[in-house]
């Protein structure tokens, strides 16, 4: 009878065991139906890369390569790594003298990242920065951010301000993954939409950028 009874509270425990890690199971597959998120930075900017540069028209028409004028230094890095209130600057009078008009211009900066997830199901840019001609007068202020849309061969907008003073925040988030990976790469262009001219620069300034995407 003892025999028996011992027998049948093992089985009880062993119920009990198999049922609650048959329920733990259950409740990490509802906990992240999403997938697995990766983020990408600068922190890593072996794998990706930075150019700066001062564009003529008042929003971006050319291919992204169009727009890698001239590579970010180590500094130029480091400022974007982290969103810590150190921020990488581009000036409208930032072009070459072999380029005219001298000091007339939009600055942008372009963000290309390599992406080694796979079968993404969505990408989320955030973009932290501001673009300005006097930085403390609102309506002199505006920047938009675009990534490169291979589908549609353009750019496509993901968010801009104006009329606001200090850092912003642009973030947004793509559902059509394949339309924004180029061959594994995304760019991402920020575009001060202020236009300097003569000693009057316009800046576009870059605190942090980052892309994540979900698996
Ligand atoms: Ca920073």
């Amino acid at each position: 009878m003892k025999l028996k009874l011992k027998l049948l509270g093992s089985i009880v425990v062993i119920s009990i065991v198999i049922a609650m890690v048959a329920g733990y199971l259950v409740y990490q597959e509802e906990k992240e139906p999403c997938g697995r998120s990766v983020w990408y930075t600068f922190e890593d900017y072996t794998s990706h890369a930075a150019w700066e540069g001062v564009a003529n028209e008042e929003s971006p028409v050319f291919t992204p390569d169009k727009y890698m004028k001239k590579p970010f230094d180590f500094n130029g890095y480091e400022n974007i790594k982290f969103s810590d209130d150190k921020l990488e600057e581009t000036r409208s009078d930032d072009k070459t003298e072999t380029e005219l008009p001298l000091h007339t211009g939009y600055p942008y900066q372009l963000f290309i990242f390599k992406i080694t997830s796979e079968n993404v199901k969505s990408i989320s840019v955030k973009w932290e920065g501001l673009g300005y001609f006097f930085y403390s007068i609102p309506e002199l202020t505006g920047a938009a951010v675009y990534v490169w849309n291979k589908t549609l061969c353009n750019w496509t907008e993901i968010g801009g301000y104006s009329n606001k003073t200090g850092k912003q925040i642009i973030t947004c988030s793509l559902t059509n993954p394949s339309d924004f990976m180029d061959n594994g790469f995304i760019s991402i262009l920020a575009y001060c939409k202020i236009l300097g001219g003569g000693e009057s620069t316009s800046h576009l300034e870059t605190d942090y950028v980052e892309v994540k995407t979900v698996s």
